[in-house]
C-alpha cells in the first residue's frame, strides 16, 4: 500500500477501528498457550521460513515459522557489509550502478503449483528489475533488468504453475519506448503500461525477458496466477483506469470501477510464436488490440488492490481499497462470458467482461480490505488496512442464505497491530496451503514495543488459524519493510552446509601454499590467497602506486560455518568467503602507505591474529619485476 493518505486515514481511524474488530485482550491461560505455542526452544528448530520482502531495504529478511525469530538477512538489491555482498566484483556487477531497490512480492519457484524449494524470485518496484535467490546456498545469483519497456515494476513477481514465467505488471505508465519524452499532459495518448513474461530457464532458473503485452496507461496493481481452471491465465488489479496524470489521490480516484487486466499468458506466448508480435527496445511485444483472446478487461469496485487466486483456482479475489468489500470472481464464469461474448463494451479495443456476469459476490469484509489468502479448507483471510484486522469468511459456494446476506459468510476477526498491508498463510498460493500459520504484516507498530524515536519498525503478528476462531499468538518487528512473504516448510529444502571444494569452478582460487603468491605484470598486479584458521597466505603484498590490483582470496576450509572476511584498512574493501568460496575484487592503487588487511568474520581463538600488510611504495621503489614479490619470502 502506498498511499499516503491512505496511512493518514488509518491513523485517523485506527482507535475507532479497534473496537470495530473487538478488542484483544489476553488472559493468564492464553498467555500460557500462545506461549508454548510460538516458542522454540534453545537448541530446536522452527518449522517453517518465513521469506519477507525487505520493502526500500532492498533485501530479503528470513525469520522461522513459530519463533518469527530473524535468522539471516539475504541482500538482493542493497549492498550489505555483513555478507560482504556488493564488494566483491561479482555482485558488483550483479547491482550495476543501483545501491537500492525496492522489494515487494517474493515468489518461491513451484512444480505442479507446490513450492519446489528451488528459486525465491523478488521483484523490484524502483529500478524495474527481478531477482533470484537459490535456496540452495540462500543468496542471489541473479538481477534482471532494468526491464526494458516496463516502469515500475511492482505488480510482479508472480510465478506460473511450473516456474515458467515470471509475470510482471507496470506500476507507472511513460512514453515507450523509454528515453522517448511526452508531455504528461499528452498522458491518454503518449503513455503506456506493459505486462512481461520473464522466461525462467527450467534447470538453472536463468532469466530472460520473453515478451510483453502493451496495455493502455493505468496504473496496474498487485496480481496472481491462475492454477487448475484457470491454469494459463494471470490476473491483476488496477487503479486509475481514470488516466489521470495529476492529483492522483482525487483524479485516479473518480470512478466507481476499475479495469482489472485477465492475462490468457499462454496465448500471449502462442501469438509471439506465430510471429504476430512487433519488436521495442529488443523485445517482441503483443498489441492486444490486433491480437484477441490474450487480453480482456473486467471492472472491479473501487481502486482494488490485492488480487489473488484460491488454491483450487477457480476463485479470484479482488480488494477494494476503498470499497467495504472483497469481489469474488468466478473464474468458469469468465470463462463462459469470453466463450459467449458477455461484454459491456471494449476499451481501446480490449473486451470488458460484463460484471454481473462473472462476479460470484461482493463479500462485506469491513473497510480497507487489501489481500486475501487461503488456507485450502475453503476459507480465505483478508488483510483490513483501515480495520486494522484479519477477517476470515467462506469462499463460495455459498449456501441460499449465506448469499442473501453474504455477511453470514463473514466467520471471525481479529485485531492487528495496526493498518496490515500483505498477509501470509503458509502455502496459500499453491495447490496445498500448508494452512495452519499466518502471518499479518502491519504497516504501523505505533508503539507497541520500547521506544526506539520517531521512526518504528514494521510489526509482523502470528496468528494460529486451525481452529475455528483465529488465535493471536505472537508479535516481533522487522526493519522496513515487509511487503509480501512466503512460507516454506524446513523440511522440504536441504541447503548446502559448504561448498565443495570440487565445484569451485573460479580459475583464481587457490587450495595449495604452492600456488599462492603475488605475480606482477607490467603494472598488473594479482594475488591469489588462501584463507583459513587463522591465516592468509601470502600475508604481505607488496605493489606501488598507479597500480592495478587484484585479489583473488579463496575460503579453503570445508567445515560448515568457517566462515572468513577480508577487510582492507581505508580503502572501502570487504569481502567475506564461505567455505569453499573465491571472491576477487580490484582497485587502482592511489595512495602510498603500509594498510594492514584482516579477517572480519570472528572465525577462531586466534582470529585476531588472522591479518596480513599490503605495502604500497611509492612509484619507483617497490619491487617493479615480474614474478613473485616480497610476498613469496614472508609465506
Ligand atoms: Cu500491498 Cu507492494 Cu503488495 Cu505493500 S503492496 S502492502
Ligand atoms: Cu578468519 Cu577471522
Amino acid at each position: 500500500m502506498k498511499t499516503k493518505s491512505m496511512i493518514a486515514l488509518a491513523i485517523i481511524i485506527t482507535a475507532v477501528s479497534l473496537a470495530g474488530c473487538g478488542k484483544s485482550s489476553t488472559s493468564q491461560g492464553d498467555r500460557t498457550a500462545n506461549a508454548l505455542a510460538s516458542y522454540v526452544a534453545p537448541g530446536e528448530k522452527d518449522e517453517y521460513y518465513l521469506f519477507y520482502s525487505g520493502g526500500h531495504s532492498g533485501q530479503v529478511f528470513v525469520a522461522g515459522i513459530p519463533s518469527l525469530r530473524h535468522i539471516v538477512t539475504i541482500p538482493v538489491f542493497a549492498p550489505y557489509p555483513g555478507t560482504g555482498y556488493g564488494f566483491d566484483e561479482e555482485s558488483k556487477k550483479m547491482l550495476g550502478d543501483f545501491t537500492w531497490g525496492d522489494v515487494h512480492h517474493p515468489a518461491l519457484s513451484q512444480t505442479n503449483s507446490k513450492y519446489d524449494g528451488r528459486w525465491l524470485f523478488v521483484n523490484d518496484n524502483a529500478n524495474n528489475r527481478i531477482a533470484r535467490i537459490d535456496l540452495r546456498d540462500f543468496k542471489t545469483h541473479q538481477i534482471l533488468g532494468p526491464i526494458p519497456n516496463s516502469v515500475g515494476n511492482h505488480g510482479s513477481s508472480f510465478i506460473t504453475e511450473n516456474s515458467e514465467y515470471i509475470l510482471c505488471a507496470t506500476r507507472f505508465s511513460v512514453p515507450l519506448p523509454k528515453g522517448r519524452v511526452a508531455d504528461p499532459k499528452d498522458y491518454e495518448k503518449e503513455f503506456n503500461g506493459m505486462v512481461s513474461g520473464i522466461k525462467v530457464d527450467p534447470q538453472t532458473g536463468e532469466m530472460k525477458v520473453g515478451w510483453q503485452i502493451l496495455t493502455p496507461p493505468f496504473d496496474w496493481d498487485l496480481g496472481s496466477t491462475g492454477k487448475g481452471p484457470s491454469s494459463g491465465w494471470a490476473f491483476w488489479t488496477s487503479y486509475n483506469t481514470e488516466m489521470a496524470h495529476d492529483v492522483m489521490e482525487v483524479n485516479s480516484t473518480q470512478k466507481d470501477r476499475d479495469l482489472c487486466a485477465v492475462v490468457n499468458w499462454r496465448a500471449a506466448e502462442k501469438a509471439v510464436n506465430e510471429g504476430k508480435a512487433q519488436m521495442m527496445d529488443g523485445v517482441p511485444i503483443i498489441d492486444p488490440a490486433k491480437v484477441p483472446g490474450v487480453l480482456y478487461f473486467v471492472p472491479i469496485g473501487k481502486s482494488p488492490h490485492g488480487m489473488d487466486v484460491d488454491p483450487t483456482g477457480k476463485w479470484v479475489v479482488a480488494g477494494g481499497k476503498l470499497q467495504p468489500a472483497t469481489t469474488v470472481l468466478n473464474f468458469e464464469k469468465v470463462q463462459a462470458a469470453i466463450n459467449n461474448k458477455t461484454f459491456e463494451g471494449d476499451f481501446r479495443g480490449i473486451p470488458i467482461l460484463k460484471y454481473e456476469a462473472v462476479v460470484e459476490g461482493e463479500v462485506p469484509v469491513g473497510l480497507g480490505p487489501l489481500h486475501t489468502q487461503y488456507d485450502g479448507r475453503g476459507f480465505a483471510y483478508t488483510s483490513m488496512f483501515i480495520d486494522s484486522c484479519i477477517v476470515k469468511w467462506k469462499l463460495p459456494p455459498w449456501t441460499d442464505e449465506e448469499k442473501k446476506d453474504l455477511n453470514k459468510a463473514v466467520l471471525d476477526k481479529v485485531p492487528a497491530h495496526f493498518s496490515t498491508g500483505h498477509l501470509v498463510v503458509a502455502g496459500s498460493d499453491t495447490k496445498n496451503p500448508y494452512g495452519k500459520w499466518l502471518v499479518a504484516m502491519n504497516k504501523l507498530s505505533a508503539g507497541r514495543h520500547i521506544n526506539v524515536g520517531p521512526a518504528q519498525p514494521e510489526s509482523s503478528q502470528l496468528i494460529d488459524i486451525s481452529g475455528d476462531k483465529m488465535k493471536m499468538i505472537a508479535e516481533s518487528y522487522t526493519e522496513p519493510e515487509p511487503h509480501f512473504a512466503q512460507i516454506l516448510k524446513v523440511s522440504e529444502i536441504q541447503p548446502a552446509e559448504v561448498y565443495p571444494k570440487e565445484e569451485n569452478k573460479d580459475p583464481n582460487a587457490v587450495w595449495d601454499k604452492d600456488a599462492t603468491g603475488v605475480t606482477r605484470m607490467g603494472n598488473q598486479v594479482v594475488a591469489k590467497l588462501t584463507a583459513i584458521r587463522s591465516r592468509f597466505t601470502p600475508d604481505r603484498i607488496d605493489a606501488q602506486v598507479g597500480d592495478d590490483l587484484t585479489v583473488h582470496v579463496t575460503n579453503i576450509e570445508q567445515t560448515r560455518d568457517m566462515i572468513h572476511g577480508f577487510g582492507l584498512i581505508e580503502h572501502n574493501i570487504n569481502m567475506v568467503m564461505d567455505p569453499g568460496e573465491t571472491k576477487t575484487f580490484h582497485i587502482k592503487l592511489t595512495k602510498p602507505g603500509v594498510f594492514p588487511f584482516y579477517c572480519t568474520n570472528f572465525c577462531s581463538a586466534l582470529h585476531q591474529e588472522m591479518q596480513g600488510y599490503l605495502v604500497v611504495w611509492k612509484p619507483g621503489e617497490g619491487p617493479t619485476s615480474a614474478g613473485a614479490t616480497g610476498a613469496t619470502a614472508q609465506r
